[in-house]
């Protein structure tokens, strides 16, 4: 079942690949990874035997951005697809959020793609998931094959609830983000709704997915010639309470169940190890990048501190969103008499969408958000700020975080920092990053404004004097 982190705000998804061995599961795996993560920041796991015939799983580990408010992850698994393999596959089928079906379109395989279908639901079964609600994908690979199957053949006999279906070429990269794309698009709506979030409606859901994968979709072939997938309700309907007392007239047999239940403590040992070195890369990878955010800090002091300098240098916010890998942001500086802001460094260049939106009588958003000297985060911008009629521009953005510029009681503007919607949300790490960077620049702007009182009261005695 999915985790989800409420103290820093991120759900974590276990997708699994399901289907007869060599259908091409671990092949939409390695694609999915090449198309999502070209320069291989995640890493994919796989424990195969030497003829790449996987032996217990493999897993991918991906970053999806910020999706309604939580940052989501996914997990992504295959299951060994040789018959004898059981219990692994149903161990690594546990607590799935969303199956895809990998099924090989050689004549071949027919048998064998039957098998998996049935062997899928009987799984899903035993790990307390039903089939009927539970988000199942087919995918129909390897369409390059010149004697594949007819998908309306297919269709009729591995998908008689017309759950959503893919044609693909995994090797390709063809039908791999599409399907995983479906996929995830119905892991989220299941644990948003689980989690209270029904507020968002599945076609807010879908687009933001859309977005989150466009950039690995448009890396990916398509299938020449293929028609447009299908997708349906789930008709066909599992029979739950007749497979538990099936299982029960059966019984166990003791010797192959204490096999069966060492080799599953293997198994669920071996996947919290691949987890936990996804952990490991995790840390790191967050090491990183406090590493880089004290590179900035330490590129802004002598910025900040040249007296030649202008009081908001230009470009330097451009520099200090490259830190932190993000594109958007503006400072702000409160002007004299004036309810809306004055615009300082903005980027990219025009105005600033937060200072942009004004109410009556009260001024720009940003010029009232900036008042209590308090950092503000604006979780979604859409339905906070704009209700739904986002200014021109600031369609991609999600939220913002925005920081006060004050020292020693004096206010002199914000900062405000914006996450597009493929981007993941403002965690402590950063917030703490622009909180420095605000105080840094507070203090520059107080040290300014002290230097020119102390050289208009150097003059007055001057003027006195002749
Ligand atoms: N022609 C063709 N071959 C494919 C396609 N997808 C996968 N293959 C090939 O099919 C073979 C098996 O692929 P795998 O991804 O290892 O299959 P698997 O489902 O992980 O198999 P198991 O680990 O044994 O369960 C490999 O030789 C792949 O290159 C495809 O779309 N077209
Ligand atoms: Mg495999």
């Amino acid at each position: 079942m999915a985790v989800i982190d409420a103290a820093n705000k991120v759900v974590t998804l276990k997708v699994v690949y399901y289907g007869c061995a060599m259908g091409g599961k671990t092949t939409n795996l390695a694609t999915l990874h090449r198309l999502t993560d070209p320069n291989d920041e995640q890493g994919l796991v796989s424990i195969a035997t030497q003829d790449d015939r996987t032996l217990f799983f493999d897993l991918l580990p991906m970053d999806l951005g910020r999706i309604g408010g939580l940052s989501v992850r996914a997990k992504v698994y295959t299951v060994p697809g040789q018959v004898h393999y059981e219990t692994t596959r149903r161990q690594v089928l546990g607590g799935a959020d969303a199956v895809v079906l990998v099924v090989d379109s050689s004549p071949e395989a027919a048998k064998n793609n039957a098998w998996a279908e049935q062997n899928m639901q009987e799984n899903l079964v035993q790990n307390g998931l039903d089939p009927n609600t539970t988000t199942v994908v087919l995918q129909w690979n390897k369409r390059d094959l010149p004697n594949a199957r007819r998908v309306v053949d297919l269709n009729k006999e591995l998908n008689l609830a017309n759950r959503p279906n893919f044609e693909a070429v995994a090797n390709s990269g063809a039908g791999v983000i599409e399907t995983f794309g479906a996929a995830l698009k119905g892991a989220i709506a299941a644990v948003y709704a689980k989690a209270g979030k029904s507020n968002l409606s599945q076609e807010f859901i879908d687009k933001t997915v859309d977005q989150a994968l466009a950039q690995a979709q448009e890396r990916a072939p398509a299938i020449p010639g293929s028609s447009a997938p299908t997708a349906g309700q789930f008709e066909h309907r599992v029979d739950m309470d007749a497979y538990r007392e099936k299982w029960a007239e059966e019984g166990r047999d003791r010797r192959i169940m204490d096999q069966e239940s060492l080799l599953r403590e293997a198994v669920q040992s071996g996947m919290k190890l691949a987890e936990r070195i996804d952990d490991l890369k995790s840390v790191h990878a967050i090491n990183e990048r406090r590493g880089r955010l004290m590179e900035g800090l330490a590129w802004l002091a002598p910025v900040l501190t040249d007296p030649a300098a202008a009081p908001v240098p230009p470009d330097t916010l451009k520099t200090l969103l490259e830190y932190t890998s993000r594109t958007h942001g503006s400072i702000l500086l409160f002007a004299p008499k004036s309810t809306s802001m004055e615009e300082r460094d903005v980027c990219p260049g025009g105005a600033d969408p937060l200072n942009a939106t004004v109410a009556e009588n009260l001024g720009s958003t940003a010029y009232r958000m900036s008042r209590p000297g308090k950092a503000k985060l604006v979780e979604d911008l859409d339905t906070e700020v704009f209700f739904g009629a986002a200014p021109p521009g600031a369609e991609q953005l999600a939220s913002a975080y925005l920081v006060p510029l004050a020292c020693d009681g004096l206010a002199f503007g914000s900062i405000v920092i914006y996450a597009r919607i493929a981007e993941s949300g403002f965690d402590e790490v950063e917030q703490q990053f622009w909180d420095s960077v605000a105080r840094f620049f507070g203090l520059s702007l107080h040290w300014r404004a002290l230097r020119r009182k102390l050289a208009a009261a150097a003059k007055k005695p001057a003027t006195a004097a002749r």
